[in-house]
């Protein structure tokens, strides 16, 4: 029940009675219920509340019917984001194909029996928390949370090329605890975890949402900076790098100082990410040679 408290379903439907009787149902399951009344109206409620997680759809509707709508819909989000159970009175038969091959979820004939319109609802959601849950799985780092080492490295294949041909700017910085080997030696190696939890989360709230932070090695993370030149980079990772030096990280064993040495690069057009890691990387051992705690360009 908890799940559903937080689920946000659109109805779109151009008969208010029709409406109306889904609504009840689904509030009677504690979904948070929005309708709309044709296909237009419910794309632009769908803009307005992204966290839509599921669209209840009639096929007939005036301006923009069922298909005009899923098709509209899936340019912009997949199977995996938004649910789509289509919904028709309309007697024909081939209406359910079509409503999945244009990119429902499932589909449901009207008149239905009460108990048959809540199974699909959940079993929809069900999977789709599933598929969720695979896609946490596969790419995000299970220590901190932020994105993992693959993830990191499917997305700036495609992000690099996109960047080129759009001659845009992108810096990327490689941190990596200091000295961390001496904090596992000393205080063991799940407070050496406990650090990496907290230096994770800093990251992350140091970085934005527009940023991308993710940990491709044991100590090592990276922040993907688009849209910044190395100079704006350099700028807030050496305020990140001042900030850690002074705020010691608190542990079940006490506080831990710790300091971070960084490498960053600026793309360059036809670069890879391997080149353009490893021009960070170039910069990371810099800072290390240099004494640590400092980032170099
Ligand atoms: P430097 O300043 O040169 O970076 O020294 P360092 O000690 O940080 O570097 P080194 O590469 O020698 O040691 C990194 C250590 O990170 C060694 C490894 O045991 C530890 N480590 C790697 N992954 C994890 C992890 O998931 N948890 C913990 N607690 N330690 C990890
Ligand atoms: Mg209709
Ligand atoms: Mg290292
Ligand atoms: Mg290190």
């Amino acid at each position: 029940m908890q799940r559903n408290q937080s689920v946000k379903v659109l109805v779109a439907d151009d008969s208010m009675v029709s409406r109306k009787f889904i609504r009840s149902l689904l509030e009677q399951h504690l979904f948070q219920v929005i309708e709309a009344d044709d296909g237009i109206a419910a794309l632009e409620t769908l803009n307005e509340n992204p966290d839509i997680t599921l669209l209840i759809t009639d096929y007939n509707m005036p301006r923009l019917d069922g298909f005009g709508l899923i098709i509209k819909v899936r340019e912009q989000k997949s199977r995996e984001e938004l649910a789509i159970i289509g919904l028709s009175s309309d007697g024909d038969e081939s209406l359910s194909a079509r409503f999945i091959k244009n990119g429902a979820n499932d589909f449901l004939q009207k008149p239905f029996v009460h108990e048959e319109f809540h199974c699909r609802v959940l079993t929809t959601l069900d999977a789709l928390d599933m598929v969720t849950r695979l896609w946490e799985q596969a790419n995000l780092d299970y220590l901190t949370n932020v994105f993992n080492r693959r993830y990191f490295f499917n997305l700036y294949e495609e992000k690099l090329n996109l960047i080129a041909q759009k001659k845009g700017v992108l810096a990327l910085a490689l941190l990596d605890i200091d000295f961390f080997k001496q904090v596992n030696d000393t205080y063991g190696h799940d407070v050496g975890d406990e650090v990496l939890i907290e230096f994770a989360k800093r990251l992350q709230h140091s970085f934005s949402q527009h940023f991308t932070v993710a940990r491709i090695g044991g100590e090592e993370f990276v922040v993907g900076f688009k849209g910044l030149n190395v100079e704006k980079a350099y700028t807030l990772l050496d305020r990140f790098r001042m900030q850690l030096e002074v705020t010691p990280i608190a542990t079940s064993k006490g506080s831990i100082d710790i300091t971070v040495s960084t490498g960053v690069s600026e793309f360059s057009c036809d670069e890879n990410v391997d080149e353009l890691l490893n021009r960070a990387d170039i910069g990371l051992y810099d800072a290390k040679a240099s004494g640590r705690n400092v980032v170099c360009i």
